[in-house]
């Protein structure tokens, strides 16, 4: 799998870019499709995703099951702390690495660490955050790899919770 991606020129890979107001995206389909279906088989095959505890997240001081899969991986002793769980690195396997050194290829960023997010079906999902845990260097950007079906990305200025005109209280009835 690593020589697959190894293979991709990374000159001719083609971004488009989404600057607003605190929104710096550059966006690509980097992996050819044919090459995303091996890596994905591949994955599929290597990673196990937690379970027990790992697989659970608080929310207002509730416990409820994760809405998707989970696994991470990184450097030797990072661990991860977000909605309430702390989850730990475990090594890299091979097709996660190839994926980090197709990364570093494309923008000079050697990543320390990965969460692994897989959605099942169509059911399955990730709510509203803002990736802004302690841990995560704002220096670095995050990257987000996709393989498998097509999904839906949403991207919404923080400020849209706020009270404005698009707002308004809804009487009942
Ligand atoms: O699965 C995705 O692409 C979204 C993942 C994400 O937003 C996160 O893990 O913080």
């Amino acid at each position: 799998m690593a020589d697959k991606l190894k293979e991709i020129e990374i000159d001719k890979v083609t971004w488009k870019s989404i600057r607003e107001d605190g929104l710096d995206l550059d966006y690509a389909v980097a992996i050819p499709r044919e090459k995303a279906n091996i890596l994905y088989g591949e994955l599929e095959k290597t990673l196990q995703y937690f379970t027990g505890d790992l697989s659970k997240i608080k929310v207002f001081g509730k416990i409820h099951p994760l809405p998707r899969q989970q696994v991470a991986y990184g450097d030797p002793g990072i661990t991860y702390t977000y909605s309430g769980i702390t989850v730990p690195a475990l090594p890299w396997p091979t097709p996660v690495l190839a994926i980090r050194d197709l990364l570093f290829k494309l923008k000079g960023i050697l990543y320390d660490f990965v969460l692994v997010n897989k959605y099942r079906n169509g059911n399955d999902h990730m709510g509203e955050h803002r990736d802004n845990e302690p841990e995560l260097d704002p220096k670095y950007p995050i990257a987000s790899v996709s393989l498998g079906q097509e999904r839906v990305f949403v991207l919404k200025h923080k400020d849209t919770r706020k009270p404005g005109p698009n707002r308004k209280q809804i009487p009942p009835g």
